[in-house]
């Protein structure tokens, strides 16, 4: 076997960074990949694999894995917690936002970036890349960086998939070729947790990609059990037991300008959330469950807080359900139209959660239990076009 996923890591860190200058040669630039800013497992999956195979393909110009969060905010994300600890690699070998900046000071070189789990930067990582190299994602193409190919820098890959890292493993997979039996087989159980968690355990928004993926690591990873391991994860995901609901709402969580068409734009937070609002209400109560919206949405200074609710019963039957709220009167105006206007995509039923109902929030179970954050948003943003 060649170097470790640890192996790498550590080279980054105790050699490759000390010695950059001498390294990276005349004209430094700095190599990164960049995961998307809800930092979710498929975002750090995705970007640990990609560096780690191009660094067994070509370790002369090797990539920092980035996750696009300030470190401090990972112990809120329990599942990729646990499965790198499963993994025994240290997330102290892991580089986050105010690393890119440290790193930016110190070496004083461009940052090329190749992106993964998203197609344009996001968040810190916006203000300091100065050009995309790659991108490998499945989300909603943007139809930037489209100069990618004719620079002949790295791939540009954007295919509908169940998981990022799927699209990652294949694209590697492919290029490594026989090499990959030289990979750690830390990376493929990486890969595995990303797209098992993504398909809820290959049964939900399996795409060729993933089906591809999911055969190659039956192939290359032995002793383990697959729906054992996907339990474990998932058990991980859904603990966020004794978490303040500041911290639930900001564990996977994005935002969003989008334009109106009569001009100007509504900024939308987004809080993705793995148990029902019930839970929350029962959790944290009406009290705090508004004073908490209320501080985040003002701290965050955003028009209107989303809360995406999604969760699998006990029956193993999935729901989601969707959660507006907005402070001005022109904002829960702005939110009345919307919720109208995405009600027949979305299937949304209003329901009450509140005790005492509270205008400022409108509460929906959504029936269209396919569409995730990355179907409400395209929806969303055409929404706000037609006001
Ligand atoms: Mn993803």
């Amino acid at each position: 076997m060649g170097e470790t996923v640890v192996g790498f890591l550590n080279y980054l860190r105790n050699s490759y960074l000390r010695e950059f200058s001498r390294i990276a040669g005349k004209n430094p630039r700095l190599q990164i990949v960049c995961g998307n800013e809800s930092a979710d497992l498929d975002s750090v999956v995705s970007a640990i694999t990609y560096a780690y195979f191009s660094y067994i393909k070509d370790p002369s110009r090797p990539f920092l894995p980035v996750l696009n969060i300030l470190r401090a905010d990972l112990e809120l994300r329990r599942d990729i917690v646990w499965v790198l600890k499963q993994r025994n690699i240290p997330y102290g070998l892991l580089y986050f936002q105010e690393d890119i900046q440290g790193l930016r000071n110190q070496l004083n070189c461009p940052i090329d970036a190749v992106l993964v789990d998203h197609n344009d930067t996001q968040s810190t990582a916006r203000e300091l890349v100065d050009s995309v190299i790659a991108i490998i994602d499945h989300h909603e193409d943007l139809g930037l960086h489209k100069d990618i190919l004719e620079r002949q820098c790295g791939p540009r890959i954007i295919e509908k998939a169940g998981s990022c890292s799927s699209l990652v493993y294949n694209y590697w997979n492919g290029l490594l070729g026989p090499q990959m039996n030289r990979a750690d087989t830390r990376a493929p159980c990486l890969g595995l947790a990303a797209l098992l968690i993504d398909t809820s355990n290959m049964s939900y928004k399996v795409e060729q990609p993933d089906v591809q993926a999911h055969k190659s690591f039956r192939g290359s990873i032995r002793d383990l059990d697959f729906d054992e391991y996907f339990a474990q994860i998932r058990r991980a995901k859904d603990d966020i037991v004794g978490l303040p609901l500041r911290d639930v709402l900001r564990k996977d969580y994005k935002e969003f300008d989008f334009l109106k068409g009569r001009g100007g734009a509504i900024r939308c937070g987004m809080a993705s959330v793995v148990k029902p609002l019930q839970w929350l209400e029962r959790q944290f109560q009406d009290q705090e469950f508004k004073a908490t919206s209320s501080k985040f949405l003002k701290e965050r200074n955003q028009d209107v807080l989303l809360i995406l609710t999604s969760w699998t019963d006990d029956e193993n039957r999935f729901s989601r359900q969707l959660a507006f709220y907005a402070e001005t009167k022109q904002n829960t105006e702005t939110v009345c139209k919307l919720a109208d206007l995405v009600r027949d995509k979305l299937q949304l039923r209003p329901i009450q959660i509140l005790d005492i109902p509270d205008e400022r929030f409108r509460f929906y179970a959504q029936e269209n239990t396919n569409a995730s954050r990355k179907q409400v948003v395209p929806y969303m943003e055409e929404a706000c076009r037609q006001l």
